[in-house]
């Protein structure tokens, strides 16, 4: 490609990559005055609804979609103490009605545990409601006080999926717990988009949960970001909003829930995992726009390359595929620098010399490869090429993350090594140590090596395998028994 067409190099400062597309590939304007809330383009805003057609298509098999109040009563909110403990600071309030101070101040929910239990507790009556699977895509609202960033960090995540189920044991609710990250997996695939997943450690697990499980990505600049997480519950929520079932025998039980949920940083994922200096490169999968068809057209002949353009773009429309004719008054360098930019996986050219040998030409996104197709083949090809690229841009990705996954000796990171080793871990995409579960073991490593612990390896480098793969030795910090975690710097 030529040089002028590029833009940033992503590698070098993804920061100023990632917002340079955001706003060139219209998917999100930051101009909003309000920190950490910003406006989804409408082009954004399909890709947004593509993937988040995938997420619900895939939660249906299970669960049913519900929608439940924005507003949560203060003492809702406050009444299970650990989870309140995590949010307290993240709580935007709502304290009047024009004028008027509301007798209960209420909270722009952060999460809706505390709106959604109240209400299970009056639907869940038997064993027969159980299990109780519902799930929500609404915005939450967290006053974050990190650096906040489009799509990664929000102060309004508009498109929070959060999944909340009750069942009649903890077996039942562990059970929902590996079916959800079944699910996940089963989604992030489709994006394309490598992950690891952790258990993540006792302090930093979700507020009033027993444990927490995570999905972790890589970003260009080797930072993780954390895309997915799923939590057991067991029944502190249930004894909080006492939440009851009439049990087989007659007896009155807790139940046993699960929570688990995705935000718009799988948009965030998308954009960045694939995207490189020309601009978007969307998964065939996700992409609003899958074939961008442009004629090029210099002479007589342009009525002629009309027509032909327009019924491959009929033909494949029929076909299902997302296609787009660009009859547009622009010269054709101007539209492969604006569908490039967008990430558009194939473009269709059909010139006058085409046109005559009856054929046309496509050009791959993903590494801007050319290849010549008969006119009668469009349709077959079309499809064919769009999966080649999906799998090939799914490939490309792992082998950047998987690169990018090291394991450390078993000798101990932050004792034996030296300054320049250290500089070297901390550089690096993901860590894997041995470290005790220990707090204070886990926040030595995090100030040390100025990383954050993600937490035990469930799935990792050596894929399902990990766990098997020598998954104990001796804590790098006390040298107690340990189990295998990963460490990154995390966004
Ligand atoms: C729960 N309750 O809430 P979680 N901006 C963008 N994405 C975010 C932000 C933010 N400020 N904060 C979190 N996320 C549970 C599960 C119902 C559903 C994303 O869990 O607090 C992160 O990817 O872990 C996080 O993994 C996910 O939302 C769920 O949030």
């Amino acid at each position: 490609m030529k040089k002028e067409e590029t833009i940033l190099q992503k590698g070098n400062n993804f920061s100023e990559w990632y917002n340079e597309i955001l706003k060139r590939a219209e998917i999100l304007d930051v101009r909003y005055p309000v920190k950490g809330v910003y406006v989804w383009y409408p082009y954004g805003y399909k890709l947004r609804n593509l993937i988040y057609t995938i997420l619900r298509s895939l939660m249906d098999k299970e669960h049913e979609e519900a929608q439940f109040p924005l507003l949560i009563p203060k003492d809702e909110l406050m009444k299970e103490k650990e989870h309140i403990k995590g949010f307290e600071e993240e709580v935007f309030w709502v304290t009047k009605g024009g004028s008027t101070e509301l007798d209960v101040p209420l909270a722009l929910r952060p999460t809706s545990e505390t709106a959604i239990y109240p209400v299970f507790k009056v639907w869940i009556r038997s064993h027969r409601d159980l299990p109780l699977r519902i799930y929500q895509i609404v915005n939450t609202f967290r006053y974050e006080t990190k650096h906040t960033r489009p799509l990664i960090r929000l102060r309004e995540i508009t498109s929070f999926k959060e999944a909340h189920t009750a069942h009649a044991s903890q077996m039942d609710a562990v059970e929902q717990i590996k079916k959800a990250v079944a699910l996940y997996k089963n989604f992030f695939d489709l994006l394309a988009i490598p992950y690891v997943i952790t258990r993540r450690p006792e302090w930093d697990k979700f507020p009033g949960a027993e444990y927490s499980i995570a999905f972790d990505t890589l970003m260009p600049d080797g930072k993780t970001m954390q895309i997915a997480t799923i939590h057991l519950l067991g029944e502190s929520f249930a004894r909080t909003f006492d939440i009851k079932y009439e049990d087989k025998d007659g007896s009155p039980k807790y139940v046993n829930q699960t929570c688990y949920g995705i935000s718009e940083r799988c948009v965030a994922a998308v954009i960045s995992v694939h995207g490189e200096e020309h601009g978007l490169v969307l998964p065939p999968e996700v992409a609003p726009i899958q074939v961008v068809i442009v004629p090029i057209v210099y002479s007589s002949e342009g009525a002629e390359v009309e027509k032909v353009c327009f019924a491959v773009y009929e033909e494949l429309k029929r076909a299902g595929v997302r296609v787009f004719f660009d009859n547009s008054d622009e010269r054709p360098g101007a539209k492969y620098y604006k569908w490039e930019m967008k990430g558009v996986p194939l473009r269709i050219e059909v010139g006058p010399r085409d046109v005559r040998n009856n054929r046309c030409e496509f050009i791959k996104r993903n590494d801007f490869t050319r290849m010549q197709v008969p006119l009668g083949d469009v349709v077959p090809e079309v499809k064919e090429t769009l999966k080649a690229i999906q799998d090939c841009v799914h490939e490309r990705a792992k082998e950047t993350f998987f690169a990018n996954i090291y394991k450390s000796g078993d000798s101990g990171v932050g004792k034996d090594k030296s300054e320049g080793e250290m500089e070297e871990l901390r550089r690096r995409g993901i860590v894997s140590i041995f470290l005790c579960e220990s707090e204070r073991c886990g926040r030595e490593v995090e100030e040390r090596l100025g990383v954050n612990v993600l937490g035990e390896v469930i799935y990792g480098a050596g894929g399902e395998n990990e766990e098997k793969e020598k998954s104990e030795g001796k804590c790098m910090i006390c040298s107690r028994k340990a189990k295998r975690v990963y460490i990154a710097r995390a966004y």
